[in-house]
């Protein structure tokens, strides 16, 4: 056993607290606490530490309660999930290879809007992304043949899957094997419960949805990293209501979309946002056919959203108050 006072490096499974679960390279999990300096929210770099995040730590005394020791140091970050919250940035998981989108196909009502929040904000962090279309049993044959093919068009790999039938749980397995990946989607699509599936053993809280309102009732409440024995890290997430894209320039954002990236090439402004402006060779290929106007519409929707961020960020600076 590693003696106190020594130095390991290991990466953050959940954050509880004040309490950090970091899981050395040994594979054994240490109960830790953050230096101080880590801890702030607001500090810029070193943030305090997240889910996923690989830290560098220094063992204490083992006592009753199992191992424990200090995170010193939180490295750099390769990709973040980070959204807006309340003004300020929240980083949900760090260091993933893949994010997989969990949206039902019913109850609640697949929302399309939130899987492309999610699926743009992979994109940005540079991490491939899975659409899960989820809860499959409680669709008629080929009710969701058309979305499945929309998102495959878009250029991302989709399982149809269902915690009831297995459907898709063993091709979902494969994909993951050896990764680090989170999972999320709105409240009650069946996150946790597809995990569960996926690892036996795990036995996740799970939620019923509500027969009033159709949504889930938020039952996972804070980011975990759960091991796997087929070589998986898996982050089961809170479910989320509205997800807005942490500080996105909005220029940037027409690169978000996989599907947007050859066509836009013909544009008749290089900056074209494919909104209001003439000769807009994405809004032609929409009314061709050739790109999804529902893609579109999401597209539009974060832009509007991101341009009155943009705005709003602009009239707090000219007011001077400190930008968050
Ligand atoms: N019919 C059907 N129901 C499912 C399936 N997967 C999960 N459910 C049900 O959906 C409900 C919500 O499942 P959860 O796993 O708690 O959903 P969640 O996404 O983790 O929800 P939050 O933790 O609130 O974000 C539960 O009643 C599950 O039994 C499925 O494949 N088919
Ligand atoms: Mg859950
Ligand atoms: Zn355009």
């Amino acid at each position: 056993m590693p003696e106190s006072g020594a130095c390991f490096e290991g990466r953050v499974l959940r954050a509880h607290s004040a309490r950090y679960e970091v899981l050395d390279m040994q594979g054994e999990v240490c109960s830790c606490r953050a230096r101080r300096r880590l801890r702030r929210p607001d500090a810029s770099w070193p943030a305090f530490p997240v889910a996923g995040d690989l830290v560098e730590c220094m063992r204490l005394e083992s006592g009753s309660a199992g191992r424990s020791g200090v995170i010193e140091a939180v490295q750099p970050r390769a990709s973040e999930i980070a959204r807006t919250r309340s003004g300020k940035k929240h980083v949900v998981v760090a260091n993933l290879d893949l994010l997989v989108v969990v949206v039902s196909v019913h109850r609640p009502a697949l929302d399309r809007g939130l899987l492309d929040r999610l699926l743009a904000t992979a994109e940005r962090t540079g991490i491939p992304a899975r659409v899960c279309l989820h809860k499959i049993d409680l669709a008629a044959p080929g009710e969701f043949a058309d979305i499945h093919a929309i998102y495959e068009r878009a250029g991302y790999c989709v399982l149809a899957t269902s915690a009831v039938t297995d459907a898709g749980v063993a091709p979902l397995r494969d994909a993951l094997r050896g990764h680090v990946s989170a999972f999320m989607g709105a409240s009650g699509t069946g996150k946790s419960h597809l995990i569960s599936k996926l690892q036996p053993g795990l036995e996740l809280r799970t939620g019923m949805v509500s027969e009033k309102t159709g949504h889930g009732r938020h039952t996972t409440t804070r980011v975990d990293l759960h091991r796997t024995d087929f070589g998986a890290l898996l982050a089961d997430t809170p479910g989320v209501r509205e997800f807005s894209l942490w500080h996105l320039p909005p220029e940037r954002l027409r690169d978000l979309f996989p599907e947007f990236r050859e066509i836009q090439e013909n544009c008749r402004f290089a900056t074209c946002t494919h909104d209001h402006e003439p000769q807009c060779a994405i809004k032609s290929a929409v009314s061709d056919g050739l790109v999804d106007p529902g893609r579109h519409r999401s597209y539009l929707a974060i832009l509007g959203d991101l341009r009155d961020g943009e705005r709003a960020g602009a009239g707090r600076r000219k007011r001077g108050d400190r930008f968050a």
